[in-house]
């Protein structure tokens, strides 16, 4: 590749958009240099490669390609073939699945493509086996009342929100919560951590179709052999949502007990996050739900998008490096000595830190609520996203935690010495922010005082922290 290809790739990019729409290219370019300029803790966010960027960006765009690689609803489809092909090649050598469907669109997308399948695999109705694609015609009024009817008595066991599972898991402002009976397992109060045997005793009692594993904010590992053994004992299927930690899978940090694959009846992925490929979803199984879940379009899912499916080919073929195991590892390190650091200035962490990419901190300890806390990091050029805790008495939308997360500024390069600098600035900011109060004088879950010179300050020490590891070196846009 020759020195320049990155940054003449993208400036050539922008000055096309920019003859069309110059605000759009204008845009572009102030989200890289704001994603340059700040100390970016989502555990979910991450910087994909050039080339995974670039895979996105063309004609592939404008092709329709219903149906899966050789039996499509369209013609011409021989070149998204080949990319859809390479792109689920890569994940069932990268994972060890058996199969792998790459056409979700997103998590929400790859966990309902999930529900379904295991819905028409487990479910015996005769109206949902006509409900199949090519039947479906078949279907008559009668049928339509019994397969709601049917799937409306199905139920789920997941973790509950504030102990950090997903929305998408059975909960309420999520159509999982309305297509499914939820109950949902936390964590023990005084450890924070799964207890097993109150998963196992939910799962006797509650009797669930599909018991889920996975999280959004749980900054532990998790057993998936004990987790599969419950899930057996009540002969449920076990489904994984590995979206926040499929990069530790995919780079051997989660092994044995702790890599889903092997212990899942099936899993689902985003593969934006640790896994730092472009914005969309995967779904992993076994032959015997395979079929079922190559239905995902039409049956769940608008139509693939093979342009995103060609960049997930580049980023699992990334993946699949040895480099990226060393990547995976120092996520976790990285996590670790962030925790330490906060740890050691007097931050209240849930659990009392973490293995794997995330930290949970409970700013009540700082006397905030999450809100308070993620907007007086943000005016610091600190970028984090408030998160409930478990039993958080501040509910979903104000919380009580700030969730961070390390997988972004280790792709920049970031090491320990530099996350401990990062929980420097992370507890000055805290320390310092009181609550504030409405007009009336009562006090406000979000209003805050920050002194903004401390911001600034905070702000430019962020910077100088993020000088040495410049994001996309190779792309100079002039
Ligand atoms: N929105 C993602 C996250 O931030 O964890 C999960 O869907």
């Amino acid at each position: 590749m020759s020195p320049n290809a990155e940054s003449t790739a993208f400036r050539s990019a922008l000055e096309v958009i920019r003859a069309v729409e110059p605000r759009v290219a204008d845009a572009i370019g102030a989200e890289l240099a704001d994603q340059r300029g700040s100390l970016k803790l989502i555990a979910s966010e991450n910087y994909a490669s050039p080339a995974t960027l670039l895979a996105m960006g063309n004609w592939f765009s404008d092709k329709y390609a219903e149906g899966t690689v050789g039996r499509r609803f369209y013609a011409g489809c021989q070149n998204v073939d080949t990319v859809e092909a390479l792109a689920a090649e890569h994940a069932r050598e990268l994972f060890g699945a058996a199969h792998a469907y790459v056409q979700p669109h997103s998590g929400i997308d790859a966990n309902l493509v999930a529900f379904w399948a295991i819905l028409a695999d487990r479910v015996e109705s005769p109206a949902l086996r006509k409900a199949q694609v090519r039947q479906v015609n078949e279907l008559t009024e009668a049928d339509w009342f019994a397969l709601r009817r049917e799937l409306g008595d199905q139920r789920m066991l997941g973790m509950s929100l504030d102990a950090g599972g997903h929305l998408t898991h059975g909960f309420r402002p999520n159509i999982s919560g309305k297509m499914f009976d939820q109950r949902s397992y936390g964590t023990d109060p005084t450890t924070g951590l799964i207890d097993y045997d109150r998963v196992a005793e939910a799962a006797r009692e509650f009797r669930p179709l599909i018991l889920v594993a996975g999280y959004s904010a749980y900054p532990r590992k998790v057993n998936f052999r004990i987790m599969r053994e419950i899930a057996d004992s009540v002969g449920a299927t076990f489904m994984v949502d590995m979206a926040h930690f499929a990069g530790l899978v995919a780079g051997k940090v989660f092994t044995g007990d702790f890599d889903p694959v092997p212990h899942a009846h099936i899993v689902t992925t985003t593969t934006h996050k640790s896994l730092r490929g472009p914005r969309g979803g995967m779904v992993l199984c076994g032959p015997e739900l395979a079929d079922q879940v190559d239905r995902g379009c039409p049956m769940v899912l608008g139509g693939p998008l093979p342009h995103v499916m060609a960049a997930k080919a580049v980023a699992l073929a990334e993946a699949r490096r040895p480099d990226f195991a060393d990547y995976a590892s120092r996520i976790v390190t990285n996590a670790q000595a962030l925790a330490d650091g906060l740890l050691r200035r007097g931050a209240k962490l849930v659990t009392g830190g973490t293995d794997n990419h995330l930290v949970l901190i409970d700013v009540s300890g700082y006397g905030l609520t999450g809100r308070q806390a993620e907007q007086a990091l943000l005016d610091s050029g600190i970028v984090t996203n408030r998160n409930a805790v478990p039993q958080d008495p501040n509910g979903a939308w104000y919380t009580s935690g700030i969730r961070v997360g390390t997988p972004a500024l280790t792709t920049r390069g970031l090491g320990t010495v530099e996350m401990d600098a990062t929980a420097e600035l992370i507890h000055t900011v805290l320390s310092q922010t009181t609550p504030g109060a409405n007009a009336d004088g009562t006090p406000s879950k979000a209003k805050y005082v920050l002194d903004p010179a401390l911001a600034d300050k905070v702000s430019r020490q962020a910077g100088e922290l993020l000088t040495g590891f410049p994001l996309y070196p190779a792309v100079d846009l002039g």
